[in-house]
């Protein structure tokens, strides 16, 4: 039975699952989310009344939220990279590190682009002061964190790395990672190369002139 994504290349949560998907070279069919493929949302809408990308479908199970996704895919179709360790105390470091670039990256990321959608008068300036804060204490403490190390937990690429790259990808955009951040900013340059993230950013290229703050010419 084919695995079926329902999401958007552009997206970010979408990319951390597209990039599980690929390290493992899992099959699965895309179900694109966009207003040109009506069915695709009607279906999805159905399958996720709260409409946050990605959704997974694998026979007659909806997964949902990225995380949850990529075990789900560890557990039930596992493949040579191993992205959650078998070791409990290994995985639950996976997890924290998963967890802070969801609530402290991705999180004051999304704030700041949203923002940029809203209309004058609904605009949050003081919430985007906020997330901004939030962004640059988050990276002084990963550049402590990223001492000496190749990727987020572990040895190897993870889970972590999974929400890693598009945290700091487009948390770049919107806040440039600050230079004294020099761990941070090598560990963005690793994941942009890691192969199964530079094809997320190669199919998510198309869709640049869509980014609310506008994209920079780079990456
Ligand atoms: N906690 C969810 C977050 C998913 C999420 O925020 N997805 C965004 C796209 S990156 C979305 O669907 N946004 C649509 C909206 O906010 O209406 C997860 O981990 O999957």
């Amino acid at each position: 039975m084919t695995l079926k994504l329902y999401a958007h290349p552009f997206s970010s949560y979408c990319q951390k699952v597209l990039i599980a998907l690929y390290e493992n070279g899992t099959p699965f069919s895309l179900r694109m989310l966009s207003t040109e493929n009506a069915g695709a949302m009607a279906e999805f809408a159905t399958l996720w009344p709260l409409k946050r990308m990605p959704v997974l479908v694998d026979g007659d199970r909806t997964v949902v939220e990225a995380t949850i996704i990529i075990e789900h895919l560890g557990l039930y179709h596992p493949g040579p990279v191993r992205l959650i360790p078998e070791d409990a105390r290994a995985a639950l470091d996976v997890r924290m590190m998963d967890r802070f670039f969801d609530n402290y990256v991705m999180t004051p990321m999304q704030k700041i682009v949203v923002d940029c959608i809203r209309v004058e008068e609904n605009r949050d300036p003081q919430g985007v002061a906020q997330a901004r804060e939030l962004l640059d204490t988050a990276c002084g403490w990963l550049d402590g964190r990223m001492a000496g190390r190749a990727w987020a937990a572990g040895r190897s690429f993870s889970l972590a790395d999974c929400a890693a790259a598009p945290a700091l990808f487009y948390a770049d955009w919107v806040h440039p990672i600050r230079d004294v951040f020099a761990n941070v900013r090598a560990y963005r340059n690793r994941l942009l190369v890691r192969p199964s993230f530079a094809r997320a950013v190669d199919e998510a290229r198309p869709y640049r002139p869509l980014f609310p703050p506008g994209a920079p010419d780079r990456d």
